[in-house]
């Protein structure tokens, strides 16, 4: 699956990238091939109070008689809100293993953590605020054979217009720096192999978020990486935990540097 190209060696991979909204077609809902392994549900949560209790019941209704061997992971750090009252009421009741620190360590040490907790074969990590739909899971899975990060294009993105801009911005940035064909690179809906989280997770460090860095580097590692398109929701409960409108322009100052010093990372590694 992961035909690793030198250092110096130009990668010739095809553009894996599928175009277009996410079809209004219903997925076919499994079950999931147990030859492919089990699945670890990963939640990132961060002030989730109102949603996270329907973020968990929708996935595990529409996951766990259909995937074998599932295991659904909660991730939560420093909430200041109730959730983790109403994660240790769930815990009682619903199959989650719970992680919970009163410390916030952020979206991407949270990520990171959680992968260390995985034991099955295939990550897949979700945003808890339910602006995904868990039945679009069956999307990505259908591409477990042949690829080992299959990402969720939000596609049409129900983010506020300012949102959209700086990401198609971001997107086309890394797109142009780093040859590659992805974009929508920062989602918060996508299966990776474990195996890959593992070892390029610990590398991430230069841009927030994880996912965007992680999956050039898994570009570059010479893995095989797909965009898939899904549905997209507005935030419908809550607020954002990380994109408050004061912090945007420290935001984008940090991922612009973070890009740059990625680049020269590569560069010093003789990567093209
Ligand atoms: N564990 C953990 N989870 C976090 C942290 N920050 C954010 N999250 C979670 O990460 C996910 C993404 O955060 P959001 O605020 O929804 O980011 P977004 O979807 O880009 O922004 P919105 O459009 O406002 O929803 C959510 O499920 C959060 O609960 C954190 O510091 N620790
Ligand atoms: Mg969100």
């Amino acid at each position: 699956m992961s035909a690793k190209p030198g250092l110096s060696e130009p990668l010739n991979k095809p553009a894996k990238v599928s175009r277009g909204r996410a079809s209004g077609d219903a997925p076919h809902r499994g079950p999931a091939d147990p030859a492919l392994g089990g699945v670890s549900l990963v939640f990132p949560v961060h002030n989730e109070s109102f949603i996270i209790e329907q973020t968990l019941r929708n996935y595990i209704a529409e996951l766990a008689t259909r995937v074998p061997e599932l295991e659904v992971i909660v991730a939560e750090d420093g909430s200041t809100d109730d959730t983790k009252v109403v994660l240790e009421r769930l815990e009682k009741e619903l199959p989650i293993k719970l992680f919970m620190s009163d410390e916030r360590k952020g979206y991407q040490d949270a990520v990171r953590d959680a992968i260390s907790h995985a034991t099955q074969p295939w990550l897949f990590i979700v945003d808890s605020d339910y602006q995904f739909a868990a039945i679009d899971f069956w999307r990505l899975e259908s591409h477990r054979k042949s690829h080992d990060v299959i990402l969720g294009m939000k596609s049409p993105r129900k983010d506020p217009f300012y949102r959209v801009f700086l990401s198609w911005g971001y997107n086309l940035l890394l797109r142009l720096f780093f040859n590659i064909p992805y974009r929508d690179m920062d989602t918060g809906f996508r299966l990776i192999r474990r195996s890959v989280a593992e070892e390029l997770a610990p590398e991430v460090k230069y841009m927030s978020f994880f996912t965007a860095e992680f999956v050039v580097r898994a570009h570059y590692a010479g893995h095989e990486i797909l965009e898939v398109p899904v549905h997209h929701y507005a935030r419908k409960i809550g607020s954002t935990t990380i994109f408050f409108i004061s912090k945007l322009f420290l935001i984008c100052i940090h991922q612009f540097i973070g890009i740059f010093r990625l680049k020269s990372e590569f560069r010093r590694r003789g990567l093209k």
